[in-house]
């Protein structure tokens, strides 16, 4: 099995058991108009990321390992939108307001698709989720033992919402997890450095944190 650098210590991949889970890349979240601007956000930090996130894909892709991408987004009825969630705080728009990108956080909406550069293949799995976390009121969980994996490396945004809160369902759900480090990233800097002491901490407490090139390199050998 390849070790990879990693943090808080080096890390077996096997890739056998291996697949990666790009959370929630959609123009919602990077693009001004959608709801990451919505809630005050300069998106533009995100957007950075793109490439790295883009590199990583292409290495699991390479490896032949399985790729899962996440939406965050709606039924256009709104009926898996609690309205704790809707009648948050102050907004610019809410959760199924029409925007520019169409109606924010919604199935369907040009807003709710994943960036052009990060665009799935077909054969690989897009998980819509009305949380923050990627398996509560999912397949998600069923999909990953089905196809027998034991280890994820997650890339996406935000690191401290949903990349975390995922990390965290799947850590208890027995999963070795990876934070792809350059291929994530928070509208707020101090986050994302928070969340990765975090994940890192106490022996990996949550899982491992890496750069997108020891993970290719790992895959590769
Ligand atoms: N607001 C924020 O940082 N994140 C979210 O609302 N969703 C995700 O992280 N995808």
């Amino acid at each position: 099995m390849p070790t990879i650098a990693a943090r808080p210590f080096d890390f077996s991949l096997d890739r056998a058991g291996a697949a990666l889970i790009v959370i929630d890349m959609q123009r919602d979240f990077l693009e001004p108009g959608g709801f990451g601007a919505s809630l005050g956000n300069d998106v533009s930090r995100l957007q950075a990321i793109v490439p790295a996130t883009a590199r990583l894909l292409a290495g699991f892709r390479a490896a032949g390992r399985p790729v899962i991408h996440t939406r965050e987004c709606h039924a256009p009825d709104l009926s898996d939108c609690p309205p704790a969630k809707r009648l948050r705080g102050a907004p610019g728009l809410r959760i199924g307001d029409a925007g520019p990108m169409g109606r924010i956080l919604v199935r369907g909406e040009p807003g709710a698709e994943i960036v052009s550069e990060l665009i799935p293949v077909d054969g690989e799995l897009v998980v819509d989720k009305p949380g923050k976390g990627a398996f509560h009121a999912t397949q998600l969980g069923a999909h990953l033992r089905e196809l027998g994996i034991t280890q994820l490396v997650f890339a996406g945004v935000t690191t401290e919402v949903c990349v975390q809160t995922t990390m965290r369902e799947a850590n208890d759900r027995g999963f070795d997890c990876v934070l792809a480090e350059d291929a994530t990233e928070s509208y707020f800097p101090e986050f994302k450095r928070a969340t990765i002491a975090m994940i890192v901490a106490q022996g990996a407490i949550i899982g491992w944190s890496a750069d997108v090139d020891s993970i290719i390199e790992g895959l590769a050998h």
